[in-house]
């Protein structure tokens, strides 16, 4: 652990000192600490090196646009080896929220998804990154549910 000094401006500390409190962060160290990560997750790790990640895209698009959605099926062939599973919500007659987890090479998942959001036609599009080490750890491959139950999807009333 090292210790910085920074220098922020009056109205930022005022911002980060609102969204500590709501957040019910203890000291500023920690809530600055997870805006770092947070800000380096969110820039695809474009600064630090090319690793192994795991992402989650979203995006909202016309599936009566021309083409588009048999031209993204065949994109996300194209990538099958990044692209794990995707949840498809029908979100107004229109318009089909789409959520898929990648899976893969930083820099390889970060291509994919700004081509992905560059679509003509994709809207509201965003990519958030955690590193593939997030899933290790305590909770990672073959981890055991004795101690603790993954959240339950609810059923919708019928
Ligand atoms: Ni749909």
């Amino acid at each position: 652990m090292q210790r910085l000094t920074i220098t922020i401006d009056d109205d930022l500390v005022a911002v980060v000192d609102a969204f500590i409190e709501a957040k019910g962060y203890a000291n500023r160290s920690e809530a600055i600490r997870d805006l770092v990560r947070s800000g380096l997750e969110q820039s695809g790790n474009e600064v630090t090196r090319d690793r192994d990640c795991i992402a989650t895209l979203s995006y909202v698009y016309d599936h009566a646009a021309r083409e588009l959605p048999k031209r993204l099926t065949q994109e996300f062939h194209d990538h099958h080896h990044l692209a794990q599973a995707t949840l498809h919500v029908h979100i107004s007659h229109d318009s089909c929220l789409e959520v898929t987890v990648l899976k893969g090479r930083s820099s390889e998942v970060k291509a994919f998804a700004d081509h992905v959001i560059a679509e003509r036609g994709v809207r509201h599009g965003h990519v958030a990154f955690m590193p593939a080490d997030a899933a290790s750890g305590p909770h990672g491959r073959g981890h055991s549910h004795s101690d603790h139950s993954h959240r339950a999807v609810k059923k919708r009333p019928v």
